[in-house]
């Protein structure tokens, strides 16, 4: 959502800003994992049984408010070292070209996390994977009126220790048939995002988004926007959700 971003955005708050504004951002407790999860594309540890949940909706500025097409499930664990964060998509027709670390993947299909460890909206985290398995990360100096800026020099940053795994269920790149999803996991090193590199403790909170971009070709203007915290573009750090870093919660096996 960066190039196309100036025609969008007026369309955007003039359609959407007004309605998301008026709601509160969303907020979720998320527990402590006893155990890490394997980053394998599976998500079949118990571990994540525990989870935080989050279903996304519609993004309102984008999209007319109605029921997603597509159900889209965002899980999320943390430990001393990390953010886990489990994207499971359903989608009939999974499809991506970009194979390569930092190229434009929202142009395509492709699932976000965004991090803003001191709710500031500055030097905030994104975080992209698309079904091919490619991942493109920022640090987003600041965005202005929900304008990142320019995003080559945002993508020189690279998280050292990010871990992540995609998996397709169906047949990536072949139209014609009928998919049923695709599945990310990611690990996220938390000091990394933190521009102290200071370690979390529970009841510490962040400021926090997920997205999710389905859409049939490259650039195609009838794309799904779906989003955690309601909000009229994506790059509004003020709109992003807040999550809390909970202790581990329920009996642990
Ligand atoms: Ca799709
Ligand atoms: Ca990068």
């Amino acid at each position: 959502m960066k190039t196309t971003f100036p025609i969008v955005a007026l369309v955007l708050i003039l359609i959407g800003g007004v309605a998301a504004g008026q709601e509160r951002v969303r907020e979720i407790t998320v527990p402590s994992a006893s155990t890490a999860p394997l980053i394998d594309g599976t998500m079949s540890e118990s571990v994540w049984n525990k989870a935080a949940r989050i279903q996304l909706g519609r993004c309102a500025g984008v999209n007319a408010p109605v029921v997603p097409t597509f159900s889209t499930m965002v899980l999320l664990l943390w430990d001393a070292q990390y953010l886990y964060v489990g994207f499971k998509c359903n989608d009939k027709d999974i499809w991506s070209t970009y194979d390569k670390r930092d190229m434009p993947l929202w142009e395509e299909e492709v699932v976000e996390v965004y991090l803003d460890p001191l709710g500031k909206g500055e030097h905030y985290k994104e975080f992209e994977v698309n079904p091919l398995g490619a991942l493109m990360d920022l640090d987003i100096p600041r965005a202005v009126d929900g304008n990142p800026g320019d995003w080559k020099p945002s993508a020189r940053w690279n998280s050292r220790g990010i871990r992540w795994k995609t998996r397709v269920l169906g047949t990536l790149n072949k139209r014609d048939d009928r998919d049923t999803g695709w599945v990310v996991e990611m690990a996220i090193p938390l000091r990394e995002c933190a521009p102290t590199g200071a370690g979390v403790r529970v009841g510490d909170i962040w400021r926090a988004q997920f997205f999710r971009i389905d859409r049939k070709t490259l650039g195609d203007a009838n794309a799904e926007f779906l989003t955690w915290s309601p909000t009229d573009v994506f790059h509004r750090p003020e709109r992003f959700g807040i999550i809390r870093f909970g202790a581990g919660v329920g009996k642990w096996r």
